[in-house]
């Protein structure tokens, strides 16, 4: 039998990408210009898609209304906000994502930034690589610490919670605000992200991306977290306001922050390099091998499933199944 054909829409792990060339007919985009040529070559005959926000290529209506067999969409990572997935679900299009085997490894890393954040840990560090320690001295005391700080989370989903968790076992007060609250939660909720930002002095973002979270972070949210204030954004560029938060970086408007994603990645503004108070990394919340194998055998498994015409593992909540 003829190997269903699948796009993909840029490089993927070497795991995934031998894993599906078995399964299915792969055609690979090199760049997101080459998708026209593709879908003129073979727009009729995709049945699936292998997806994740790196490729730059944007799944959305209009690209799903000129695949006429699609069926499932395959995204690496658990955000999947480069793909319509209310479109999809529309279309009775499965979209998957990789939810859970990622959880505890973003937590840490959140850790790790507020950490490195709080402390200056990647100041200090470049203090000694540059022989200052030995010319000039003790790198200097922190005017931030870890111990007198109450943290906020802005969104409170699965990672939200294993980084709640880990803020306990630092004995840190912990309140959040989501758009509907938890009442099974022990910790304190707040009705909007400004009444959240004003309680406390560290705000991290952990909400989903999209247009529902774009600017969550805004000039009067960045205020309202004062001069103390610390951010860690883990969730995705969109939900912050960047200009605003370049400027309050400047101004002293917040004391320091901390940034895993950003608009544009990879090429993110150059204004952002300029900032002695920001940490900045590059979108490695859940990049270890360990992490990456399981989410793209996660992918893997999804598509293969619809291969097989079984159940697909971790369809998101806008595509329920209901049979291929
Ligand atoms: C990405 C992520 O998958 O899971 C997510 O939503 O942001 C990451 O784990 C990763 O950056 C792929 O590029």
């Amino acid at each position: 039998m003829a190997k269903p054909a699948l796009l993909m829409t840029g490089r993927m792990m070497p795991l995934i990408e031998e894993q599906l060339d078995q399964i299915f007919d792969v055609h690979r985009l090199k760049q997101p210009a080459d998708l026209e040529s593709a879908l003129a070559a073979k727009g009729d005959v995709f049945e699936a898609i292998c997806t994740g926000a790196f490729t730059g290529v944007k799944v959305d209506d209009a690209l799903m209304a000129r695949l006429p067999k699609l069926r499932i969409i395959g995204n690496f990572g658990v955000g999947y906000d480069s793909v319509d997935a209310a479109a999809a679900g529309k279309r009775g299009i499965i979209v998957t994502n990789t939810p859970d085997v990622l959880t505890e490894e973003v937590a840490d890393t959140t850790l790790g930034l507020l950490l490195m954040t709080v402390r200056e840990l990647s100041q200090a560090e470049r203090w000694l690589r540059e022989g200052k320690w030995a010319k000039q001295g003790e790198y200097r005391l922190t005017p931030a610490s870890l111990r007198d700080r109450s943290v906020g989370l802005l969104g409170m989903g699965r990672i939200g919670m294993a980084i709640a968790r880990r803020l306990e076992a630092f004995g840190l007060p912990v309140s959040y605000h989501t758009r509907r609250q938890r009442p099974e939660l022990h910790y304190t909720y707040y009705p909007t992200p400004v009444e959240l930002a004003k309680a406390v002095d560290t705000l991290i973002v952990i909400t989903p991306g999209g247009p529902e979270t774009k600017n969550i972070v805004n000039a009067v949210v960045l205020e309202a977290l004062g001069p103390r204030g610390v951010l860690i954004n883990m969730a995705r560029g969109t939900c912050v306001d960047e200009a605003a938060l370049i400027q309050a970086l400047r101004n002293g408007t917040i004391h320091a922050a901390g940034l895993d994603v950003f608009l544009n990645e990879p090429n993110i503004n150059p204004e952002l390099l300029t900032l002695p108070n920001a940490v900045l990394l590059p979108h490695v919340g859940s990049a270890s091998v360990y992490t990456r194998n399981k989410m793209g055998q996660l992918v893997v498994d999804n598509l293969k499933a619809y291969a097989e015409r079984k159940p697909p593992l971790t369809p998101v909540p806008e595509t329920p199944f209901n049979g291929w």
